[in-house]
C-alpha cells in the first residue's frame, strides 16, 4: 500500500532583523501556524558573517550582496522550521514578492513592508534549499519531530 503519495515538505523561515526591531515576530509566526503548518524548530539568534554569506551564497555577485550581509547581521533574528505538503511553495506565497511594494495584500510583505533591502522575512526557494537552510542554521537537536493532536483535521 502507498501510505501517501504527496511529499512533506520542510522550509526556513527567517525573521529578519527588522521585523524582530519592528516587533513582529508574533505577527509572523501566528500567518504561518494559522494555515496549518507544523513547526519544527524555532529560535532567537545572532547570526555570523561567515553563516550569513552562506546563506545567501546564490547571491555573491549581485551589487547588493555586501548590504544584504550587514542587513542580516546586524541585529538578531528569529530562526525557524516548517514542515508540512506543499510547504515551500505555500511559505512563499504567504510572505509574497520580494519587493514588498509589489508583493500582494494579504502577504507578510505586502501587508507589512515597504523596503526590498527590509523585506522582514526569508523562506526558501525549494524543498532542496529548505533541507539545506535548516541545516545551515540548526543543529539536529534543536529540532523537533512531533505529532500535532488536531494531525487528522489539518495535515
Ligand atoms: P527572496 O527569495 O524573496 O528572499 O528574494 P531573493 O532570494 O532574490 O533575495 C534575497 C534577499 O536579497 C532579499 F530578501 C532582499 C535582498 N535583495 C536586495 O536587497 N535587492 C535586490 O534587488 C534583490 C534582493
Amino acid at each position: 500500500l502507498i501510505a501517501s503519495l504527496e511529499q512533506v515538505d520542510q522550509t526556513y523561515i527567517m525573521v529578519k532583523p527588522d521585523g524582530v526591531q519592528r516587533g513582529l515576530v508574533g505577527e509572523i509566526i501566528t500567518r504561518f501556524e494559522k494555515k496549518g503548518f507544523k513547526l519544527t524548530g524555532l529560535k532567537l539568534f545572532k547570526c555570523s558573517k561567515d553563516l550569513a554569506e552562506e546563506h545567501y551564497k546564490d547571491l555573491k555577485g549581485k551589487s547588493f550582496f555586501p548590504k544584504l550581509i550587514d542587513y542580516i547581521t546586524s541585529g538578531p533574528v528569529v530562526c525557524m522550521a516548517w514542515e508540512g505538503v506543499g510547504v515551500v511553495a505555500s511559505a512563499r506565497k504567504l510572505i509574497g514578492s520580494t519587493d514588498p511594494l509589489q508583493a500582494e495584500p494579504g502577504t507578510i510583505r505586502g501587508d507589512l513592508a515597504v523596503q526590498t533591502g527590509r523585506n522582514i522575512v526569508h523562506g526558501s526557494d525549494s524543498p532542496d534549499n529548505g533541507k539545506r537552510e535548516i541545516g545551515l542554521w540548526f543543529n539536529e537537536a534543536e529540532l523537533v519531530h512531533w505529532t500535532p493532536a488536531q494531525a487528522a483535521w489539518l495535515r
